[in-house]
């Protein structure tokens, strides 16, 4: 087991050499051609048990990118790969923003901030703690401003709850939870701006991806930020989809936190931070709870309701610790069920990203019902903290054995006799994440 084991780490080392681009890693091969935002912050806390060099410089060419107002781009593009991916920069035209960066190409949207989470992770590993301090000192303004722009300019109310103007945003593009707010939108096809998809044309079946219809209305959002100029103010005043959503507000205050202990390594003053996170822990709790379902759930600003839809984002408050211990409770006694895959239970994995009883369940779609790896580790956190240990130990187990089984692909089928990984393969936070949790685990024999 210890030899399969080590001899799988190296090959996933071998995935995330492969599409290592020189200063940062992509995300696959080919599907993925350029660096990604939430990604890199996944791939770096795989390096970090490795290469403390490359788990710093992914972070830190990342954050190269930021845009003058804070934001951090989604993608940042590789010149060298333009043309192998919708859309790239001649459709985002984000030099009409006066908050453009120089230098670099990047889109106009953002992601699930999880930089602090990664940094702080890459500083603990780090065997020469004098040196990563000083990337640390680098590294922590930037990831502070990016938080600072998400409180400034995407909490219009003021709750600490971050709305999010575009699905690609979520990190969860075609989730059951987007259909209903995507339906709401009201285009006309005719004036969308012509476009091509090219994640069709890379041998991945179409029932494993986003729909025309949801392309449609991504292609409709951007067109609107362009046309916007980028200008937050009047993008609030005109998207018809914000959303606030717990997976990447649990994120945030969970970055929070970390940034905190970041801040303390370095000697600052981090108050402002701490009452992020405690508001943003605060609205969560008040806004987003849904009784009836027994997790938190989206909140849909144009729609002023609940969205309705559980998936497993509605756990991700366990991270920053956002739920009472009786929450806690309930929502583990939901996820630890059928809907979730039960622990022994030996057909299923855990933790597939929607529910296996829900209306809209396609365990080989993409975000509408497959294990991922990345919420997963994000989730084992969450349970952890709660004392479900137990739990987080079997998604572990199920992280490792999930990639041992089936290889280092994007997403998984939950039922194990179907056998199989989708989307692509080679995928890089699949590797780093595995590597993450293959190697504690040998620690801990
Ligand atoms: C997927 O999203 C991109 C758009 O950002 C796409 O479908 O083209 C998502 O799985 C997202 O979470 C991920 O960051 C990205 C790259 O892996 O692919």
């Amino acid at each position: 087991m210890n030899d399969d084991l080590n001899g799988l780490i190296e090959q996933a080392k071998r995935v995330l050499d492969g599409n290592w681009l020189g200063k940062s890693t992509k995300p696959s091969p080919h599907l993925y051609p350029h660096q990604w935002n939430w990604d890199s912050g996944f791939i770096s806390i795989g390096y970090a048990s490795y290469n403390q060099k490359r788990a710093q410089q992914e972070l830190s060419t990342l954050f190269n990118a930021q845009w003058k107002n804070g934001m951090v781009p989604q993608i940042i593009f590789n010149p060298d790969a333009l043309g192998g991916y919708f859309p790239e920069p001649d459709f985002w035209q984000c030099e009409r923003s006066p908050n453009y960066p120089k230098g670099v190409l990047t889109s106009g949207i953002t992601m699930p901030p999880v930089h602090a989470v990664a940094a702080l992770r890459t500083f603990n590993k780090a065997t020469d703690k004098a040196a990563a301090k000083g990337w640390l000192r680098e590294i922590y303004p930037k990831i502070l401003e990016s938080h600072e722009y998400l409180y400034r300019e995407r909490d219009p109310l003021k709750e600490g709850l971050i709305y999010i103007r575009h699905p690609w945003e979520s990190g969860l593009d075609n989730s059951p939870t987007w259909d209903d707010p995507l339906k709401a939108m009201k285009i006309d096809r005719d004036k969308l701006p012509p476009y091509e998809r090219k994640d069709l044309k890379k041998g991945i079946p179409a029932s494993q991806r986003p729909t025309d219809f949801d392309y449609d209305r991504y292609v409709f959002l951007v067109d609107l930020f362009r046309r916007l100029k980028y200008d937050e103010h009047a993008i609030y005043q005109e998207c018809p989809f914000l959303i606030q959503d717990p997976l990447f507000n649990g994120i945030l205050s969970k970055a929070d936190e970390d940034l905190v202990e970041m801040g303390k390594v370095l000697g600052e003053d981090t108050k402002k931070i701490e009452e992020w996170h405690q508001q943003t822990n605060r609205s969560i709790r008040n806004k987003m709870w849904h009784e009836l379902h027994g997790a938190f759930d989206v909140f849909d600003m144009r729609a002023n309701e609940h969205v309705g839809t559980i998936t497993a984002s509605g756990f991700l408050p366990l991270l920053c610790g956002a739920p009472t211990q009786e929450e806690a409770q309930i929502m583990y006694d939901f996820l630890d069920s059928n809907s979730f895959c039960p622990m022994h239970d030996a057909t299923c994995f855990s933790i597939p990203n929607y529910n296996l009883e829900g209306d809209y369940i396609d365990t080989k779609n993409y975000w509408r019902g497959p294990v991922w790896i990345n919420t997963n580790w994000l989730l084992m956190d969450g349970l952890r903290r709660y004392g479900f240990n137990e739990k987080a130990d079997n998604v572990k187990h199920d992280i490792v054995d999930i990639v041992r089984l089936w290889g280092f692909h994007e997403y998984f089928d939950p039922f194990k006799e179907k056998g199989i990984g989708y989307g692509t393969d080679n995928f890089s936070w699949t590797s780093a994440l595995f590597i993450d949790a293959a190697s504690e685990l040998l620690e801990s024999q």
